[in-house]
């Protein structure tokens, strides 16, 4: 057991039949499901995480695919700088300058187990360069944006994570 704290899964989040869409500024769709997420090369990557809220979970093992081995599926058009990760948990959504997305995992095991969806399961946004925001690490992810100019949403990662805390 991860020191992870446990928030449940929400009401609108249904994991069942899980896919990921990579959509927007592409040459091809691409869409996948669970079985097709092993066609990728895994990786394992250890870090802590640590919420704003004050807690810390020390020495995850997550194991995951780079999210630029997918995205390059999708053959992306050259301008294609910004990125928006959707989850299917409501409008919770962030935006991530491509390249920087590219280096972060999608992780769909932690600490040898399939990831379990109160933790994010079938698949969750592991950021892998050391100083990202907790809100950063999107559960339940089921849709990646590209576009040539940053994406906005109606209700940012950040705005709902900081809004929980007051
Ligand atoms: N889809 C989604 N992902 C999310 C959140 C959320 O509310 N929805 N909360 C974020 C925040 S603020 C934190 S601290 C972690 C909490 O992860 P845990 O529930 O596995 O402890 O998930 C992050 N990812
Ligand atoms: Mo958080």
């Amino acid at each position: 057991m991860s020191d992870l704290k446990s928030h449940g899964v929400p009401d609108n989040v249904e994991t069942d039949g899980w896919t990921l869409d990579i959509h927007g500024s592409i040459g091809h769709r691409v869409r996948l499901d669970r079985d097709e997420l092993r066609d990728f090369p895994a990786e394992t990557f250890i870090d802590d995480f640590g919420c704003v809220e004050g807690w810390i979970a020390n020495d995850l093992s997550w194991r995951g695919i780079r999210v630029g081995e997918i995205l390059d599926r999708a053959e992306p058009t050259l301008g294609s700088d910004h990125a928006l990760v959707r989850s299917l948990d409501g409008d919770y959504a962030c935006s991530f300058p491509i390249d920087r997305l590219a280096e972060a995992l999608l992780a769909f095991e932690l600490d040898g187990e399939p990831l379990a969806p109160e933790h994010g399961g079938p698949a969750r946004l592991v950021p892998t360069d050391g100083d990202s925001d907790c809100w950063e690490s999107i559960k339940w992810v089921s849709e990646i944006e590209l576009a040539e100019s940053p994406l906005e949403t109606d209700a940012t990662a950040k705005e709902i994570a900081l809004g929980r805390i007051e």
